[in-house]
């Protein structure tokens, strides 16, 4: 495949060599991103991408699905088995997509839903006033206490009983504690609301028994099939039984056509790989490792939102390093660190240069890194930000950085940092990590 695109398009080939060597001489810690097997993104390019199916197996609107039937099904079934569902829709284009569906399946639009605010942890998706999910739909999103950083459940119910919302979702994406999900079917059957869970962030700790699962206190859970779970990039729906049809009818045809053969492929190949011990020991690492991050980092005396983690991911709070999230993240990037500027609860400071950071573990831990390597990551990133206007400090640290992914390569990658060029890549400017 490479030397086709290599010869076909030298441009995006060298492009595409690039991001590659990218993403081998960084630390990733986007808490979203990982990296898939070789397995998994050679299904992602296969010539599954030829094949329109739209419709569900045995019930499609093209012919020629004698192998797309037993994909998708495979699928299906991998899902029902390791987050024990009564049915799962493997269809969705991505996370968003699928929480609209769940929204679709279960109520009317002008229907009001309540999620948790966007600049306390929540998704855009979940009602956010900038989202077409609080356009169809009326919304209002419930906070994380400000003084401990974690959901307040009286609150969320009080909330629930004062405004009534049909549907109430559970869910995160920068919110470092466990979410008690049967709390939340409590709240939602208290009022008879529908309870829609999105387990986009931490599919990979439920499957692996490491966080609770909302599997049996949710009506339908909506997640993504990348972060922890560390698929091809998409989405997927489990419901109970009773809402199989209504789920699948939101997905085709309310909000899709034809599914992604290739990437609904790719996500079985992932599903069987989150099927193993080796998986259950990679997701408990994970939470290792961004607890050990957690602790270094509050050693260092920074403050993280919450104080601390119980999952695969940290907000740092920097108002008492009097810097902008904004400019870390970018010095961080500098030295080949990768992470994302993030609003922290009841901030006061824009979105667009809010005053946290938000940190993950699962693409270290695919890696092989572990606690050490952490600690070791945790100075890097207090040493830039002690140092945030000294580029010469920034640019050592980013040396230090790629001679650390240097002992772990990239599963999937055919480039790495290694014996051969390392020392041609520790002579390159800090900038350009990647251009070998
Ligand atoms: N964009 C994802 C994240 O980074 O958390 C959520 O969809």
């Amino acid at each position: 495949m490479v030397s086709a695109l290599e010869q076909y398009d030298p441009q995006i080939y060298e492009l595409v060599r690039q991001e590659s060597a990218r993403e081998s001489a960084v630390i990733r810690l986007i808490p979203s991103e990982n990296y898939v097997s070789r397995a998994v993104m050679q299904a992602s390019g296969s010539c599954l991408t030829n094949k329109y199916a739209e419709g569900y197996p045995n019930k499609r609107y093209y012919e020629g699905q004698q192998v797309t039937d037993l994909i998708e099904r495979l699928a299906q079934e991998r899902a029902k088995k390791i987050f024990k569902a009564d049915h799962a829709n493997v269809q969705p284009y991505s996370g968003s997509v699928a929480n609209l569906a769940a929204y679709a399946a279960l109520i009317e639009p002008g229907d009001m839903i309540m999620g948790m605010s966007l600049t306390d942890g929540g998704h855009l998706t979940h009602g956010w006033n900038v989202s077409l999910s609080s356009k169809f739909y009326k919304s209002v999103s419930y906070p994380v206490n400000p003084e401990t950083g974690r959901l307040d459940y009286d609150h969320i119910a009080d909330m629930a009983k004062k405004h009534k919302p049909k549907i109430i979702i559970s869910g995160a994406t920068a919110y470092p504690r466990e979410i008690d999900f049967e709390k939340f079917g409590q709240i939602a059957k208290d009022i008879g609301a529908y309870h829609v869970s999105d387990i986009a962030h931490i599919a990979g700790l439920v499957v692996a028994g490491i966080h609770q699962s909302p599997i049996p206190y949710a009506d339908i859970v909506s997640s993504t099939t990348h972060k922890t779970l560390r698929g091809a990039r998409g989405g997927m729906l489990l419901c109970k039984a009773e809402h199989a049809d209504q789920v699948d009818r939101a997905v085709f045809p309310g909000l899709q056509g034809g599914p992604h053969m290739h990437t609904l492929t790719a996500i079985a190949v992932a599903l069987a790989e989150a099927d193993t011990p080796e998986f259950v020991a990679y997701a408990r690492q994970i939470v290792k490792n961004s607890k050990a991050l957690a602790w270094k980092l509050m050693e260092y005396g920074f403050k993280l939102m919450s104080g601390g983690t119980d999952n695969h991911l940290i907000l740092v709070d920097l108002r008492n390093k009097k810097v902008g999230g904004k400019k870390v993240a970018k010095a961080l990037d500098r030295a080949r660190i990768v992470c994302n500027y993030n609003t922290i609860p009841g901030d006061t400071a824009p979105p667009a240069n809010p005053s946290g950071l938000r940190m993950g573990t699962p693409a270290i831990t695919t890696r092989g890194m572990k606690e050490p390597e952490v600690e070791q990551i945790a100075g890097f990133i207090n040493r830039v930000i002690d140092n945030i206007n000294n580029e010469s400090v920034i640019g050592e640290v980013g040396k230090e950085v790629l001679l650390l992914c240097s002992q772990f390569p990239v599963p999937g990658h055919f480039i790495i940092p290694n014996k051969d060029n390392l020392a041609a890549l520790l002579a390159s400017g800090p900038m350009t990590p990647w251009l070998f």
